[in-house]
């Protein structure tokens, strides 16, 4: 059998924390229909706040892979999830008017500013690309598996939240996320060990900050 990748034997590794983060209690209400509709305003007007901070991030990795990476396709792929972002943006503007969510006068909460400081700092030129598409794949990554779990067989999702679950959770936003992984892979599989520790540690940031952000939107932060 193949050696196993580096994001396998962080998964393996790490299977309760990241669990936390895809198979969270607000995610598991939206799953079975139990979900608050209050709980998911706040998540939609947070959620919009911090979409629009990830651009600049996005737009950093961009610039690092052109200069570090030395694959080329990396490139489109990054660039295909900045497009994705401004769909997202427009999305999350309608979906604002849908549920009288004022976008506007959202304030940030705490998981939400300590998310996008996080961010901010691995925006540094410090930050190898290696290690910053780390974080970008389990950002996306979280997303993907939370909501295409939503999707399985079985659920109860409320009729109007059916179109954010499929938002994440469809076959396209999932190629996109293994092609984010593919990179991670391969990136880290020709960096130096400190490298790929740095990496693991920002993994697991992530992996506490999604937490911390789906607790917000339950309003248990
Ligand atoms: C908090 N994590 C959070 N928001 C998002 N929109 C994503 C990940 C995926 O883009």
């Amino acid at each position: 059998t193949a050696k196993p990748t580096v994001t396998e034997t962080w998964l393996r590794k790490h299977r309760l924390q990241y669990n936390g983060a895809t198979r969270h209690p607000f995610i598991l209400s939206i799953r079975d229909g139990s979900v608050n509709f209050s709980s998911f305003k706040r998540w939609l007007g947070q959620d919009y706040i911090f979409v629009r901070s990830f651009v600049p991030f996005v737009a950093s990795i961009l610039m690092k892979s052109c200069k570090e990476s030395s694959d080329e396709s990396d490139m489109e792929v990054i660039l295909g999830g900045m497009a994705s972002l401004n769909d997202e943006i427009n999305w999350f503007r309608n979906e604002a008017s849908k549920f009288h969510v004022s976008l506007t006068s959202v304030v940030p909460q705490n998981a939400n500013v300590n998310y996008c400081k996080f961010l901010e700092s691995l925006m540094s030129p410090e930050i190898e690309y290696s290690v910053a598409i780390t974080a970008f794949w389990a950002i996306e990554a979280v997303y993907q598996e939370s909501f295409a779990h939503c999707l399985e067989e079985g659920n109860s999702i409320p009729q109007e939240l059916q179109e954010t679950c499929e938002r994440w959770g469809n076959a396209g936003f999932g190629a996109y996320c293994k092609s984010l992984r593919d990179i991670v892979d391969h990136c880290l599989q020709k960096a130096s060990p400190e490298v790929v520790s740095k990496a693991e540690v920002f993994f697991l940031s992530v992996v506490e900050h999604e937490v911390e952000f789906w607790n917000m939107s339950v309003g248990e932060a």
